[in-house]
């Protein structure tokens, strides 16, 4: 970064350091990961500096042949991952995707449904503070509040009783399997369309260690940086029947020039999940995500739904005497990096919350496996356990960087 470093200093410099933050922090986040090498070189190329509205072979500029090289092995291979008849790659991100995927299916003032926010869903499935939200008559559908799961005989008889056009499943906080197939026949009884978005497990879709929606909803989106371990960015899948009316609903419904870079570093990202090395990392993540829920249950901590089935561990700490703010914060100054989150009928404000959300995803890719999960468990239990004490902050903070500094991070990269 040599050219960065002489033009723009103060840039280089922060890259810098947020790179050390990625190398000597734990991150547990569960919707982040570290890409590849490639990945980054194909974002950072000179695709950036090309204009291509259109899609490959119908362009409104020039000089796209290239581009139309790139953009086709991204949709090519998004078909094959996924096993889907149809991909449109050029949504910027997981929101504009949604907001296509409903701009096709949907007209302004239809009814829609979607798991609430504060239970799990997120603020493009129907938040009033959203698009969604705003455009749509949305019911929010719940989970359950004893078991704390998704209760699929009483979304059916919502559903049945509301009849709204589409269902939204997939989630950003739900520690549990998504049966797909049931989501099929609550809209094929109530004549809804299935949307699902994957952008959570998309990785562990294509890994195997997830059921797939593509054999039972019309349309799906996904971001393709979470567990998919890509670029920032999205892509919908859908059915051959609906094609047209996506791609026109992306383009040139709601986005202009699609971000060519990231496409390419799209394409690498599938390339990269189509190789076996990408399902034992799939399966990993979700080992590490057993043994990291496991060893918090060990140390007293509650968690919704009693563990996890994917990436993900949502941490219900009413019992702890602290909020998931406080946990977000005292966890960053030793170096983990976690969020708070809303945990089902939470009473704390979505700012303040009652609970903490935490994935395997980064970790895994570092390398690290079940008995890393035990100590950074033991780390969280230490640092929750004893917010006040300095020393033992300290303490942790050395384990944090001893630990981050046995799974190195970008070896060869510098800021
Ligand atoms: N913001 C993402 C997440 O963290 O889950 C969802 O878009």
């Amino acid at each position: 970064m040599s050219g960065l470093k002489e033009t723009d200093p103060e840039v280089y410099e922060a890259i810098g350091k947020e790179l050390n933050r990625q190398r000597y922090g734990l991150e547990l986040i569960p919707s982040e990961n570290f890409v590849s090498q490639a990945v980054l070189e194909a974002q950072g190329s000179v695709l950036t500096n090309k204009y291509s509205e259109g899609y490959p072979g119908k362009r409104y500029y020039g000089g796209n042949q290239f581009i139309d090289i790139t953009e086709t092995l991204a949709i090519e291979r998004a078909k094959k991952l996924f096993g889907a008849e149809h991909a449109n790659v050029q949504p910027h991100a997981g929101a504009q995707a949604n907001m296509a995927a409903y701009f096709a299916f949907l007209e302004i003032g239809d009814k829609m449904m979607g798991l609430s926010l504060s239970m799990g869903g997120h603020l493009t499935h129907g938040s009033p503070v959203n698009f969604s939200g705003k455009w749509y008559k949305v019911i929010a559908y719940n989970v359950d509040r004893e078991t704390q799961l998704l209760n699929y005989d009483e979304i059916k008889k919502q559903a049945i009783a509301e009849k709204p056009k589409l269902i939204q499943c997939g989630y950003t906080a739900y520690p549990r399997l998504i049966d797909f197939k049931a989501f099929r026949e609550i809209c094929d009884e109530s004549g809804a369309y299935l949307m699902a978005d994957i952008a959570h497990i998309a990785g562990l879709i294509v890994g195997g260690v997830h059921p797939s929606p593509v054999p039972y909803a019309d349309v799906i989106t996904t971001t393709t940086h979470k567990t998919l371990r890509g670029p920032r960015g999205a892509i919908i899948l859908c059915k051959k029947q609906y094609a047209e009316k996506v791609d026109k609903a992306v383009f040139p419904g709601l986005q202009g020039g699609p971000l060519e870079h990231v496409i390419a570093a799209k394409a690498v990202c599938f390339k990269e999940a189509m190789q076996p090395s990408f399902k034992e990392y799939a399966k990993q993540i979700v080992k590490n995500a057993k043994a990291l829920a496991d060893e918090l249950m060990a140390q007293g901590f509650k968690l919704v739904s009693g563990g996890t089935d994917n990436h993900l561990i949502l941490m219900d700490l009413t019992n702890k005497g602290i909020t998931g703010k406080e946990a977000q914060e005292v966890l960053d100054s030793v170096g983990i990096t976690a969020n708070k989150n809303t945990i089902p009928y939470d009473t704390q404000k979505p700012f303040i919350t009652s609970g903490l959300r935490l994935g395997t995803p980064a970790l895994t890719t570092r390398g690290m496996r079940e008995s890393e999960m035990k100590e950074v468990g033991e780390m969280i239990a230490k640092v929750l356990g004893n917010k006040g004490d300095a020393a033992m902050l300290e303490k942790v903070r050395v384990e944090v960087r001893a630990l981050s500094e046995r799974f190195p991070l970008y070896k060869s990269r510098g800021a």
